[in-house]
């Protein structure tokens, strides 16, 4: 057996759901690629979760390539690890609809994300978004992931995925991995640059909220120099009275590695405009390698599309077994091959 198999397996998905921001890089990405010397990865562009909200198709396709390339440009090893889009895999969508007949209405109607989204699209308050957590359950025990990285915001979902795979083991007989949380330690979480209370998404309509890994060096400036901060004029972190300065203290720290008492002693005396200024430069120094990158990358659309092929089947092999198993469990009858 080679050592990659004897690793924990981890899985974790980013949503094509525009172009990936500095708050997924900083939250998510940097880390994968770190994560791919400790454990066995398997790396998934969340289409289907997408179409939980409204999507315009063309985009959403040109996203999920888009994206690959992003994955691949911050350092994804495709031939090590898998790196596949969910809707090339089938198998999620089945195992889906056995795990949503072994979940209560009850358990989803208290899921918090559930509640949130559906206040932000009163308008499309779909069953996709009800049943997601069902799918992202099938997502992780369909390849007995034993870790999942997870923000806050997916805690209760990691939960219910372990509740559900709990539930199936007591009736059918061990079948699923129970998955645990893992919160890599080199995190950040990135708040919106416009408003720093919430955190940075890729589907704000503020452009000036968020750095896109795509934004080239004067749009980065631009968009530092107009963070909101407030009007003491002291670089000190203090989440709860300094949202905007301690948000550009993190990210900071998270390119240099620095400590908030020493990013404090650096710009002591000195004005919110070369603080913003030397976290503009930062930044730029830091994604510029990965868009060089990417752009080598994207003009290679056959290559692209020639890791997802490669990992949908390496996926699609984890997951079909998995999925035979459950068949043979809940009943449904399977003919000799
Ligand atoms: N601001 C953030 N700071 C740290 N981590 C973040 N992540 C997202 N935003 C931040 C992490 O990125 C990973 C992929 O996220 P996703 O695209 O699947 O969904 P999301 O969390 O809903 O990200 P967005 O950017 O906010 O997307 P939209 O706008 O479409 O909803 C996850 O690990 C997430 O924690």
């Amino acid at each position: 057996m080679s050592e990659l198999l004897k690793r924990k397996r981890i899985l974790s998905g980013i949503q094509p759901t525009g172009t990936p921001t500095l708050g997924n890089y900083l939250g998510a990405l940097r880390n994968w690629a770190l994560l791919q010397n400790s454990y066995d990865c398997l790396y998934m562009v969340a289409d289907l979760h997408a179409l939980t909200v409204r999507q315009v198709p063309a985009d959403l396709r040109r996203n999920s390539r888009a994206l690959t390339a992003l994955l691949l440009a911050v350092g994804i090893d495709p031939k090590e690890h898998i790196l596949f889009v969910q809707s090339h895999v089938p198998a999620h969508c089945e195992l889906s609809w056995i795990l949503a007949c072994n979940t209560q209405f009850g358990e989803l109607s208290r899921m918090t994300q559930f509640k949130d989204k559906s206040a932000k699209h009163p308008d499309n308050v779909n069953g996709g978004l009800f049943t997601y957590p069902v799918l992202m359950a099938s997502d992780i025990l369909i390849y007995n992931a034993d870790l999942v990285p997870v923000g806050q915001d997916q805690t209760q979902h990691l939960e219910l995925a372990r509740d559900i795979a709990g539930r199936f083991n007591n009736i059918y007989g061990e079948t699923f991995v129970l998955p645990e949380g893992y919160v890599p330690a080199a995190g950040a979480k990135v708040m919106s640059l416009s408003e720093p209370t919430k955190k940075m998404s890729k589907s704000d309509p503020n452009v000036n909220s968020f750095i896109l890994m795509t934004d080239d060096k004067d749009t980065i400036v631009r968009k530092f120099k107009r963070a909101v901060t407030d009007s003491d004029g002291m670089v000190h972190f203090d989440t709860a009275n300094k949202p905007g300065v301690s948000n550009l203290m993190t990210i900071y720290a998270a390119f240099t590695g620095k400590t908030m008492p020493e990013i404090e002693a650096e710009f002591a005396g000195k004005g919110y405009g070369d603080f913003k200024m030397a976290v503009a430069e930062t930044t730029v120094d830091a994604i510029c390698p990965v868009q060089e990158e990417l752009q080598r990358i994207q003009a290679d659309k056959a290559y692209v599309d020639g890791v997802l092929k490669d990992g949908a089947e390496r996926a699609a092999r984890l997951a079909n077994r998995t999925v035979s198993k459950v068949h043979r469990k809940v009943g449904l009858l399977q003919l000799e091959k």
